[in-house]
């Protein structure tokens, strides 16, 4: 037994210093003598056998055994390991004069851009941000805004119906109606409701079957005229500096009256006109529809139009974004090439 026991680690001595050359030998090292049907293990098993006295004997030998090739494998593994890494280090070297990958940031859409600088403005003058369904109910998108059933404006060819009584929002306008009805007693509102709104359009240079709109609502006693004109001439000049000048035309919608086209002096030329391809040699941009709250739009949503007034205003956001940025195409915005997004 004793000469099984010193055989046993003369050739586990041989094997850990000859047979195992890497870890994975190393590991199979210790299974032969240590692991469970390892010849050691074997060996213990078979003590049984043995008398009384010689057990203990037997079994201290044994577990010197044990610790022996214990300790020898763990200097190996120590040994392998620094072999490994000083091999790595030798062959896996790094040329750290090679340039640098560049991290791609993303960066905000111009509509974005153009979207929260027009938010900013009207929360710097107190107004709240509202918004609501894209999917509308024919009441909230025409009804409750003016336009009698037999309006042009409703005709199916314009809007995306999805059934008689349900069509994609043609405006924003249903979040103002919804947002009056919200409110009792006549109070006060100033808001805007920004998202994008569906009409039957070409898709071309100029037009888009869905585009981006920002309405305007204010609704307070003594509201006049005159407060829209203010307002509108300070969103402008914020909007395209302070040079930027305005004039309003008359004009019609059904929600307002009087009502008004607004026009913002060309960014391009400065209102100069001569030569000018923006616009068009006229000098002025067309930028806003506005006007008075229509009484009736007043009282169909809770209102009483003898005790208050109020203006309204709507804008695209694509053509805002085209002339602050001289981008001559609003399909580049829903294209999303980044070679052109990343320019803003
Ligand atoms: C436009 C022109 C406009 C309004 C929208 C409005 C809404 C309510 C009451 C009265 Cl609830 N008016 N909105 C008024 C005038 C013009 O939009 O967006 N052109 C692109």
């Amino acid at each position: 037994m004793e000469e099984k026991i010193l055989s046993i680690r003369r050739a586990a001595r041989e094997a850990v210093s000859s047979d195992a050359t890497n870890l994975k030998e190393l590991d199979a090292v210790r299974v032969r003598f240590l692991g469970k049907k390892g010849e050691l293990t074997q060996l213990l098993r078979g003590m049984n056998q043995l008398s009384a006295e010689e057990r203990p004997k037997v079994g201290k030998l044994v577990n010197e055994a044990r610790a022996e090739i214990e300790s020898l494998i763990a200097d190996k593994t120590a040994e392998l390991k620094s072999k490994e890494l000083a091999d790595k280090l030798a062959t896996e070297s790094i040329d750290i004069t090679l340039p640098g990958r560049h991290a791609h940031a993303g960066r905000l859409h111009p509509l974005t851009l153009t979207l929260n600088r027009v938010k900013e403005i009207f929360l710097q003058m107190g107004y709240t941000v509202e918004d609501g369904p894209e999917v509308e109910t024919d009441y909230y998108n025409f009804e409750a805004l003016n336009l009698p059933k037999d309006h042009p404006a409703r005709d199916m060819q314009d809007s995306f119906y999805i059934t008689d009584d349900i069509l994609l929002r043609s405006q924003t306008s249903p979040v103002q109606a919804r947002t009056m009805e919200r409110h009792k007693n006549n109070e006060p509102i100033r808001m805007i409701a920004p998202g994008r709104v569906y009409r039957r359009d070409d898709y071309d240079a100029s037009h888009s079957p869905m585009f981006t709109q920002v309405e305007g609502l204010v609704i307070d006693k003594g509201i006049t005229f005159g407060d829209l004109k203010g307002t509108l001439e300070y969103f402008l000049k914020q909007m395209f500096g302070e040079k930027a000048r305005m004039r309003l035309r008359p004009s019609f919608f059904p929600f307002t009256e009087p009502s008004a086209e607004v026009d913002v002096s060309c960014v391009m030329c400065g209102g100069h006109g001569t030569d000018c391809k923006v616009c068009r040699g006229s000098g002025w941009l067309e930028i806003l529809g506005a006007g008075s709250v229509h009484p009736d739009v007043l009282s169909m949503s809770g209102y009483d139009p003898s005790v208050v007034s109020g203006f309204a205003f709507g804008m695209g956001i694509e053509r805002i974004a085209m002339l602050k940025y001289g981008v001559d195409d609003l399909r580049l915005f829903y294209d999303n090439d980044v070679r052109f997004l990343n320019q803003f």
